[in-house]
This record gives C-alpha cells, sequence and structure tokens, in this order.
C-alpha cells in the first residue's frame, strides 16, 4: 500500500524534490507525469502530498501540490510569511531599483518585507544612512556584519512561518544564513576583486528549519522586470507607505503624485520624502502605465 504524506519541499534540482515530511522524514520525490502535464513546476516552500513510486533511485512521487497562499518569480519560492532583502552597503554598491521593486511586490503579495543592510564593517555611516532612509520609510531594518551577532529582534522576526532571502549575488545571503543555522550550511562564495560584484555561488534555492519556522537560502539575482512579473502601475504605491502616509495631503484623492497640483508628496521630496526613492517611484510607474492593459504605449 503506499503511504501518502504531506511535507514541504526542501530544495528542487534538476526535476528532483527533496521533501520534508510533517513526522520528519525527508523524501526524495520525481514529479507525477499529470503534473507535468498541468504545466505546474514545483517551488521551494510549496506544500505538497508524495506517494512511493515504486523507482528505487527516487522513491517517492509528488502527486499533487497544495494550494498557495502566494509565490516569488525572482527568487522562485512558495507561501512566503517574511522575506528578508539582503544589500551590502558596499562591495558590491546597493542596487536600491532592485530594493525598491521587491517592496512593490511583497507588497501585491502580502508577504512581510525586512531589510538587511550587510557589510556594515566595510562603511557603517553608508549602512546607517541606508537603514535610516528605509526606517524612516517605515520598514524594519536592520545593518548586519559577519563579524556581529544577529539582533535577537532579528531572530524572533524570522522564528516563525517561512522566511525566504533575496538580493544580488555576494552580498551575504549565505553567510547570514551561516551566522542563523550554522557555519558550514551554506558555502560561502568570494565576490571578484576587479568587478566587486559576487560569483552566483549558491546555484539553488534550500529550506532548512529555524526556531519555529523555516529559512531559505536563494540564489543571488539582479534583473528583475516588474512588468514581466505581473506588477501593474496601480500596484507601485503598495511599495512606497511613506507617499501613502503623505498623499493625505494632495489636493486630488487619485493623486499619482507625477504633475498634478498640490502634490504634498512632491512637497515633501528632498526632506520627509527620499528623492531616490521618489524618482525611482516614478521611474517604476511610468514604466508599467505604459505597459497598462488596452495601453497604446507612452506616458500621459
Ligand atoms: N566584510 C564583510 N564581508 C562579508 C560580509 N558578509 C559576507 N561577506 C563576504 O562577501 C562574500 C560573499 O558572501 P556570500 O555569503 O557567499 O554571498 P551571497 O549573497 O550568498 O552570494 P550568492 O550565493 O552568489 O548569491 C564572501 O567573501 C563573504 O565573506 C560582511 O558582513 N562583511
Ligand atoms: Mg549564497
Ligand atoms: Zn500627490
Amino acid at each position: 500500500m503506499t503511504e501518502h504524506k504531506e511535507g514541504v519541499i526542501t530544495k528542487g534540482v534538476g526535476g528532483v524534490y527533496t521533501v520534508r515530511t510533517y513526522d520528519g522524514d525527508t523524501r526524495l520525490c520525481q514529479i507525477r507525469g499529470n503534473l507535468r502535464h498541468r504545466k505546474m513546476t514545483p517551488m521551494v516552500g510549496d506544500k505538497v502530498l508524495t506517494g512511493e513510486s515504486g523507482d528505487p533511485d527516487i522513491p517517492f512521487v509528488l502527486e499533487k501540490i497544495l494550494p498557495r497562499k502566494n509565490y516569488l518569480v525572482r527568487p522562485p519560492l512558495a507561501n512566503l510569511d517574511t522575506l528578508l532583502l539582503v544589500f551590502s552597503c558596499t562591495d558590491p554598491v546597493p542596487d536600491l531599483k532592485l530594493l525598491d521593486k521587491l517592496l512593490i511586490i511583497c507588497s501585491v503579495l502580502n508577504i512581510r518585507p525586512v531589510i538587511l543592510f550587510s557589510k556594515s564593517d566595510k562603511d557603517g555611516s553608508a549602512a546607517d544612512k541606508l537603514a535610516a532612509v528605509y526606517g524612516d520609510a517605515g520598514f524594519d531594518c536592520f545593518t548586519i556584519s559577519k563579524d556581529d551577532p544577529v539582533d535577537p529582534l532579528l531572530c524572533d522576526l524570522i522564528g516563525s512561518g517561512l522566511t525566504g532571502l533575496a538580493g544580488p549575488s555576494g552580498v551575504g545571503k549565505s553567510t547570514f544564513c551561516n551566522k542563523v543555522l550554522g557555519e558550514g550550511t551554506m558555502v560561502v562564495g568570494d565576490i571578484s576583486d576587479r568587478l566587486k560584484r559576487g560569483k552566483h555561488t549558491t546555484r539553488h534555492a534550500e529550506l532548512f528549519t529555524y526556531k519555529d519556522g523555516f529559512i531559505t537560502d536563494t540564489p543571488g539575482f539582479t534583473s528583475l522586470d516588474l512588468f514581466e512579473v505581473g506588477v501593474l502601475y496601480t500596484d507601485v504605491s503598495g511599495g512606497y507607505p511613506e507617499m501613502i502616509r503623505a498623499s493625505e495631503g494632495c489636493r486630488f484623492a487619485d493623486c499619482r503624485h507625477i504633475a498634478e497640483r498640490d502634490c504634498h508628496v512632491r512637497e515633501l521630496v528632498g526632506t520627509v520624502i527620499d528623492e531616490g526613492r521618489y524618482d525611482r517611484y516614478r521611474e517604476f510607474y511610468e514604466y508599467l502605465y505604459s505597459r497598462r492593459p488596452n495601453s497604446a504605449g507612452g506616458y500621459k
């Protein structure tokens, strides 16, 4: 008789999925034909039903992917509660466009973002400045460094539910995982001396248990197109809570904060609202507006 068990996908490499069942077993699974037929691609974080396959090499099979509460395309993760957005204050230079894009996506998918500015040992004042900008905007921010203990507040934030990591290569995602989970859990890479970029050391997402939840290290990435992942122009403001707060003072209730008269948001740019954040908001808004459904293109 086939023994069915539910669990969570902790890893998926080359069509072979590792599932941790709720009673603590680890099952190596292949994918069932009908799942492939339905073009459902299993993801790390997916809750699944597993059964026996009859194949001694990969003894189990994914029978069913249970409904997802959300999923990210980049990095590919399902059922996230919290996403740690890791950006180094230097080496590599922080890609704040990518950070803001991920904050918009978190707001669309109802994922709690927590921002980590890493390598604060290399440039403490840069890390503090970034944390001030994003902290004032309304996000949970921490500055971290490989030589400092992890803030107990941060440990609490990631101690339950499913936490993913996202950020460019070489910022220290795996280094952070090792600090939390124990040295040697993940391989840590170098950054190139010349380009100050990471070398894509982590190749696959992998989920580990931590306290009452799970934490997932992921490969670094830099390219992320908001339009391609389905974000709409109406979603952009969700990544800018400081502008939503300020918009109460705008003359028009549907103010886009671009060219409208008596726009309180624009009045606050450079003081309460960070100029770089505003510029990125505007760039994303205009880009997605020009690609809105039924649009002939161009921003009016
Ligand atoms: N000075 C300093 N170096 C760090 C810190 N965190 C990580 N590094 C270094 O940065 C390099 C890259 O670290 P990783 O942890 O492999 O980075 P990653 O984000 O996992 O990179 P990918 O797996 O390629 O996406 C390594 O040489 C680390 O030792 C830090 O807080 N301070
Ligand atoms: Mg890594
Ligand atoms: Zn406005």
